[in-house]
């Protein structure tokens, strides 16, 4: 019998999600876990006075979420502070924005202690636990300290950076030793992998030995697997969900709107790492180069605020609303603007409908793990027409996407001339490339991604 599933993760999913507002990730776990029966432990979303000691489970049929609350401190020192703005920065090779503080990582060390203490009761002997991303580093070790034999994996959503960065951090070796009590890491892209492998054998003295599909790694007292497993999306539901938009009035309200005019497009949480004021600029810079364009195409950059309460995400807000009104101030004309500037969320069935309409998909994160709207923006063309992907080199996506025009988002006029060689890109080439990345899209689902590292770890 194969064994019993259990996903650790900072939030659990609400039930409703599998509609519309749920992410690829969320539906896949949930489908994936009703399958083979499975527990989803984490943190409910509630922050209160005095979290219970015991978590909170609920059963539908095969399926159990496990939910614990976190304190106001917790919630601060453990998310806010150490996972959010000290790991999240530094992974995405922000140094500068990184504000390290004692408190805050042990703060980030007691909620992983008590996420373990919490979790070790419901465990069974032959449960496959899955911890996901930077929240959780720590709890690999942790459980191990409370005896828990399991195998257990990790998998970080978010790049890890080169040794050099990772050493700013001043609990570098204590967190970086955490790695070694998962049976099987896994990071989306080769170049992540290699980091973590490099931080190893040069400041733990680590030995690798390289096998086909990962490295098996001795450091620490410890033999465990590093392995790159690139996420995918449910691509059949994207290109029906598509597909079927169109009929919706979100969809006919934004085709009437262009009124024949073409559409780039920019989906993203409003986050430093997306590399939002950069393609901001390199559009101002693609209007000013071609002239002939004016009135003719617009940008509309979807970016629903994310994390209000760190300093530096109110930060990038403000410095995109000004940006975005330098640009309109600009070059807006009576009946056009060129950035529709959208603060929002939609459903998720609207989002592909508005990814269908738009010629370019325009993604250029300074640093990205992997970046699932890429994938969306293919997933969601019409296959006679499609348009072209403009994607960043620092997505991991583009490791797996080397059909889409690459850019590096820093190089502003480089990132206006691709725009421009997408828009007149001839309908031959658009087809080959879109049909030899869907080909990709369609056999690495997430479906595939989750069989695959469920397997990996039952073995490792
Ligand atoms: P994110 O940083 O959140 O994920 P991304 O991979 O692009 O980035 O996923 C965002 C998801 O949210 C997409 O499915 C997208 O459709 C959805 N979304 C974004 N804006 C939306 C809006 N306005 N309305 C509705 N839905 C919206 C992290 C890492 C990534 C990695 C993923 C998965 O940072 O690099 O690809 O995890 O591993």
């Amino acid at each position: 019998m194969a064994n019993r599933i259990v996903i650790v993760s900072n939030r659990v999913a609400p039930v409703n999600e599998g509609k519309a507002a749920a992410g690829g990730l969320a539906v896949a776990v949930l489908a994936a876990l009703r399958r083979s029966g499975g527990v989803w432990f984490g943190w409910s979303g509630e922050v209160v006075a005095a979290p219970d000691e015991a978590a909170n489970v609920t059963e539908s049929g095969r399926l159990a979420r496990a939910t614990v609350d976190l304190s106001e401190r917790d919630h601060e020192e453990y998310y806010n502070r150490f996972a959010n703005a000290t790991l999240w920065p530094l992974f995405h090779y922000r140094v500068d924005l990184v504000n390290f503080d004692r408190v805050n990582y042990a703060g980030y060390r007691r909620v992983n202690r008590a996420f373990a203490r919490k979790l070790a009761g419901l465990l069974q002997p032959d449960d496959l636990i899955w911890v996901h991303d930077y929240h959780l580093i720590p709890l690999g070790e942790e459980l191990r300290r409370l005896g828990v034999g399991n195998r257990i994996g990790l998998f970080l959503h978010i790049p890890l950076p080169p040794r050099e960065l990772l050493a700013t951090l001043p609990v570098h070796k204590e967190l970086m030793r955490c790695f070694s009590h998962f049976d099987l890491v896994g990071f989306q892209t080769e170049t992540d992998r290699a980091h973590l492998l490099d931080y190893l054998v040069r400041e733990a003295k680590a030995r690798v030995e390289e096998h086909e599909g990962g490295a098996v790694v001795r450091a620490h007292r410890r033999v465990f697997k590093v392995e790159a497993h690139p996420i995918g999306i449910d691509t059949p539901y994207v290109e029906r969900s598509a597909a079927r938009a169109e009929s919706s009035r979100d969809f006919q309200r934004l085709h009437v709107s262009l009124a024949d005019r073409r559409l780039i497009i920019g989906v993203d949480r409003l986050d430093y790492s997306k590399g939002l004021v950069h393609r901001f600029d390199a559009f101002a810079h693609f209007l000013r180069a071609y002239p002939q364009h004016l009135n003719r195409v617009s940008l509309m950059q979807i970016a629903p605020p994310s994390r209000g309460g760190i300093a530096e995400y109110s930060e990038i807000r403000r410095t995109l609303e000004t940006l975005a009104g330098h640009v309109n101030g600009e070059f807006a004309e009576v009946d056009w603007v060129p950035i529709r500037y959208l603060n929002r969320s939609f459903g998720r069935r609207t989002l592909f409908g508005f990814l269908r309409q738009a010629q370019v998909g325009l993604i250029t994160p300074l640093r990205d793990g992997m970046n699932l709207v890429a994938m969306e923006y293919l997933a969601s063309q019409r296959p006679q027409d499609p348009g072209v992907l403009v994607l960043s080199r620092f997505a991991g996506a583009a490791e797996t996407l080397p059909d889409a025009l690459i850019v590096n988002p820093y190089d502003v006029e480089g990132v206006a001339k691709t725009i421009q060689a997408a828009l007149t890109m001839p309908l031959e080439e658009r087809r080959e490339r879109w049909q030899s990345s869907m080909h990709v899209l369609r056999s690495n689902s997430v479906e595939a991604w989750y069989e695959r590292f469920v397997a990996r770890l039952s073995q490792a």
